[in-house]
Order: structure tokens, then sequence, then C-alpha cells
């Protein structure tokens, strides 16, 4: 590691200052930097070296994206992605933002020794080849970035950055966030990581996991995408293609992508699926409002690590409010999915001893509704994170499948390897009619092979490392598909309760701190307790809290109630609280 050479080119990206002449500070917020794009210079240049000192220090490639995902396009940031295809570990992040705010050469060398402590090494649990402690590679960074005009430039400053130290750079352009953190997985893991190989395995697990379902009703295959005018547009279109390739059957999944290549100022602006979720209505661009309720819609965000379903309503009530199926509502369908699979394969005897634990992982913002369901009705246990795939993706690799979305619709379904040798045992057995009393006995288990067969195509069809909206399309469609069901079959799932999520603008977010998964405030002090008082008038099934964002610079505050006045009313006072005890900015809500 060249830790000289980089603090001497770091001169080239001074940290900017603000109008009162004082460094910005930067924050490592839920997701890696985010800020306005064109301040982001120096930050990003100084992740290009932690990404290096993280490869040098775990002995394998890692990741960094310049995106600002479902932020505004003037705003830009960083995701760094850890050498598993996951997020950086959580203790790495201070170490980032030493780096970042480190204010002359001594102090980022300071931040850099830190780093590379080896009690701060933090190597991820499941080490795929075991490292090479005697002649480690030299360092290695794959970089990638979303469609934001600030996107090059900040790009060549990561990439100047990790250089500087002493990494060679992989630049894959425009990609996805969650195809970055597949290329870090699939090349952590020996396997072909070129983006022709992510798309081929990701149509191939689509189609294995229709191969048995029906084709002949086009509206039930068709979809309607709104790319939120990001860099999803591309890759679905290439997604698209490579199912069309790889499909001999004809169950093809028709995409109309709109939203696709925006002017100016067009990302996430009024469109995708941050906007869909939050507002509960039709993408603002893209002709959505002239489609029937019988017609599915998708919304991806702008790295298209988001997904969520949305439909006219079919009540007609107002043309642009939409029936919403969210991250809640997608993970009450693979869970569904994965436990009916398991059952139908018990005649199989392959997953009893021990038997396999499914669980599904939430945040705070699951709608309660959701919870009940996936409690009461599924049977399946139900684990309560903190926001921030960070917090839900190791909490969902505690179960043998563990299946994880924020209501936001960022999530995936983690399958353990121990689960995966599972399957292929199974399927290794079934292929050589070896199980139990032999052919004879698996030639009666027709339906449990179909349900093995369809859960391992499952495991390939989901991105593995992380949430992914274009895996998780193919997912929710394949199980559609499968179970002949249509929206309003999944809407029957379960009823939403009333809820809505608005945010508040205060001076300084920090103020705020919480705890119990988010869910109640620490400080300002008193305030929790105004909120308690104010769900308290509000009767059963009414919730709410406030939290700061990660992302944004507002607070963001959720209630449910049992009516939809009752939500509206209790989001409005507990934003008048928040207000009051965090030094709201602007007109009282
Ligand atoms: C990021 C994180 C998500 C999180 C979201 C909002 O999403 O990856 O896990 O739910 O931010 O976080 P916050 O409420 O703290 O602003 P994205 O899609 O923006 O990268």
């Amino acid at each position: 590691m060249d830790v000289d050479a980089f603090v001497a080119a770091s001169d080239a990206y001074p940290i900017p200052t603000s109008p009162d002449g004082a460094p910005i500070r930067f924050s490592y917020g839920t997701a890696g930097f985010r800020t306005r794009g064109d301040v982001l210079a120096s930050t990003v240049f100084r992740c290009g070296a932690v990404a290096a000192v993280r490869s040098a220090v775990t002995g394998r490639a890692t990741g960094i994206v310049v995106t600002a995902s479902h932020n505004p396009e003037r705003d830009n940031g960083v995701k760094l992605v850890d050498c598993d295809g996951g997020m950086l570990p959580v203790a790495w992040e201070r170490h980032a933002e030493a780096l970042a705010n480190a204010p002359g050469w001594d102090a980022m060398r300071a931040a850099i020794a830190t780093m590379r402590t080896p009690a701060e090494a933090h190597l991820p649990k499941h080490a795929h080849p075991p490292a090479h402690a005697a002649d480690p590679p030299p360092p290695h960074v794959f970089l990638a970035r979303d469609t934001r005009p600030t996107g090059p430039a900040l790009a060549a400053a990561a990439k100047a950055g990790a250089e500087a130290i002493g990494a060679s750079v992989t630049d894959l352009g425009l990609m996805t966030t969650p195809q970055l953190h597949y290329v870090v997985y699939a090349s952590h893991r020996g396997w072909p990581s070129a983006e022709a190989d992510y798309f081929a395995r990701l149509a191939r697990g689509f189609r294995r996991m229709v191969a048995g379902g029906t084709n002949d009703d086009d509206e039930r295959r068709s979809i309607v995408v709104d790319c939120a005018n990001g860099v999803g547009a591309a890759k679905l279109a290439a997604l698209a293609e490579a199912i069309g390739q790889s499909s001999s059957d004809g169950c093809v999944l028709s995409m109309d992508l709109r939203n696709v290549a925006g002017e100016s100022g067009s990302l996430n602006n009024s469109v995708g699926a941050d906007y869909v979720q939050k507002e509960k209505r039709a993408p603002a661009h893209g002709s959505f409002e002239t489609l029937g309720p019988s017609q599915r819609c998708v919304s991806v965000d702008g790295d298209a690590d988001r997904l969520v379903y949305f439909r006219k309503k079919p009540d007609g009530s107002n043309e642009n409010s939409v029936e919403l199926f969210d991250g809640d509502k997608i993970a009450a369908l693979v869970a569904t999915r994965v436990a009916d699979l398991l059952r139908r394969c018990a005649p199989l005897n392959a997953f009893d001893h021990p038997p396999l634990r499914v669980g599904v992982v939430q945040t705070a913002y699951a709608n309660g509704a959701s919870t009940a369901y996936i409690t009461n009705v599924l049977g399946v246990e139900c684990a309560c994170a903190n926001t921030g795939v960070k917090f839900l993706h190791p909490e969902a690799e505690k179960f043998d499948v563990g299946v994880y979305f924020e209501a936001n619709g960022h999530g995936t379904a983690v399958f353990s390897d121990a689960t995966i040798e599972r399957i292929d045992a199974a399927i290794e057995r079934v292929d050589a009619g070896a199980d139990g009393g032999g052919r004879s006995s698996i030639e009666q288990c027709t339906d449990a092979v179909a349900a093995l067969r369809e859960l391992k195509a499952m495991t390939e069809a989901i991105n593995p490392a992380v949430g992914d909206a274009l895996s998780g399309i193919l997912v929710v469609e394949a199980v559609l598909l499968a179970k002949g069901w249509g929206l309003t079959e999944w809407g029957n799932m379960y009823a939403d309760l009333p809820s809505r999520q608005v945010k508040v603008t205060v001076l300084d977010r920090s103020v705020i701190s919480v705890t119990n998964a988010e869910r109640v405030a620490v400080t300002p002090a008193g305030m929790q307790a105004a909120i308690d008082q104010a769900v308290g008038r509000h009767g059963a099934h009414a919730r709410a809290f406030a939290r700061p964002s990660g992302t944004e610079d507002i607070v963001r505050v959720y209630a449910e109630a049992a009516t939809e006045a009752g939500a509206a009313e209790l989001a409005r006072e507990v934003c008048g609280i928040v207000y009051d005890f965090a030094g709201g900015v602007g007109d009282r809500p």
C-alpha cells in the first residue's frame, strides 16, 4: 500500500468548505455517504482508498458504487461493498468517516493505520476460498456508477483514490447497485462474474422456476415497469432479452419499460419506487394513469435496488392513487412460496433432520397487518431489525432461509450455504433415483421433485448478495405464475392497516436518537412520551414512531391506525411533536 502517494494525491481533491469557511463534515449514513453531488469529490476519492485498504486487509476484491439511489438527481453518494458482496462492516463506517473528514496528511495516515490494525479486520464470516495468508493478492476494487450527471467525475475520483494507494480497479461503468454487489459476491466465490453471467443466471433461474407454469394468459405475464429514469432501464432491457433468449417453452415475461431515459432532472422526480411507496400514487410520468386496474405495474428506484408493485385502485376512486404491493407484501409472497415448496418436499425427507428454519426480517416500517399475517397465518418467525440492509441481511442470515424486505421494497431471500448444499444433495439423490426405496418411490414423488427443483431455481433467480429490483421482479412474477395468481389473489393475503409516512425538516436531525429497532425515541427528552400519548388517543392498532433518516436531511415519521383518517391525523400530530421537540424548520405541520 502506498499511503504516502495517496495522501499526496489527495491535494487534488480538497475537502470543500461551507459558506462560513469551515470544512464540510461528511457522515456515513444508512447506506454510505450521500449528499449534493457537487461537494462529494474529496469523499469519493477517499472512499476509493477505503475500498482498497479493505481489499488489502481481507485479501479479496471489494467494490464501490457511485450512486444516491432514491435521492434527487442533484445528490450523489458512495456505497461500499465488502469482499463477500455484502455491505461494509458497520465497524468500518467510522474508519471511512474518519478518513473522509481527516483534515490533513497526518490525520489521513492515522485513519488508514487504524483500518489496518488486525483487531479492526472484521473479516466476513464465510470466506470463499480461504485467504492467501502467505502471499496475499494485490488489492483490487470493482467500481460502478448510476446515471447521475456528477457520476463520471466522481467515479474518476474513486478510481484515482484506489489507484493512488496501490489497488487495481476494474471500472464497470454504468451498473445497478445490486449488479456490483453480485460481481463482488461472484468473484469472491470464483463464479463467472461478467455482466452477461449475472443476466444468464437470473434468466435461467426464472425460466426454471416457471417451468411447470401455464402461459396461456397474456395478462398474467405482462408487466409495466417504471424505471425512475435511472440505470435500471437499460439493465431491465438487457434482462428482458436474456429471458427471451433463454426461453424455449414460450413462457416469456413481457416488460413494457417506461421512464427509461428522461431529460435532465427527471431521475426519481415524481417517479420511481420511493415516490410510489411514500405517496401511494402512480408515477407522475409514463402514462400510468391510462392503465386499467388489472394491469400489473412495478416501480424500481434510481439504482434499481428496490421494487414495489402497484395497480390503479379497482374502485377508480382517484385516478392517480394506487393499490400498493410493497416490500411487506413481497416478503409475504416469497415466504409463502418457500414454505409451500418445503411442505411439498416432505416426501423426499430432505429437510427434516434438522428441520429448516425459515424466517422473515422486517423493520419498524412494516405494516402491522403484514407482521400479523406472517406470524399468525403463515406460522413463520418474524424478526425486526433497524433500517438498512446492513442490519437486515445479517438477521436474515441467522435463518436457513431468511426472507427480508423493507417496506420500501429493498430486500431479497438469503439461502444459507448449508441449505443450498442440502437442496443440491436432494436433487442429486433424485437424479440418481437413489432416494428412499429407489426409483419407483421417486416417481411417486413427482410433486415433491417439482417443488425441490423450483426451490433450487429460486436460489438462482434471486440475488444472493443484496436486494435487487431486477431479480425481485423475476421471483415475484415466477411465484405469481406458479400459483396462478394475479394481483387480486396476492392482495387478498391480508389487508394493510392504513398508514402514512411523512418527512419533517428540523435544524439538526441528530438531536433525535432511537432504540428498540428504532421504534422508541430516547432523545430529545419528552418526545417519546408525547408520541405515546398521541398514539394512545387513536385506539387499537394505532402505532407511530419518528427516526432521523440516514440518507436525507429530514426526520421520518410513520403512523398506522385502524382508519385512513386516524392514520393521517396521528401522522400529523406526531409531525407536530417532532417539530416542537426537535427544532422544526418552516411552518409547523
Ligand atoms: C437506503 C438503504 C435502505 C433504507 C433507505 C432509507 O436505500 O439501503 O436500507 O431503507 O436507504 O433509509 P433512511 O430511512 O435512513 O433514509 P436506498 O435505496 O436509498 O439506497
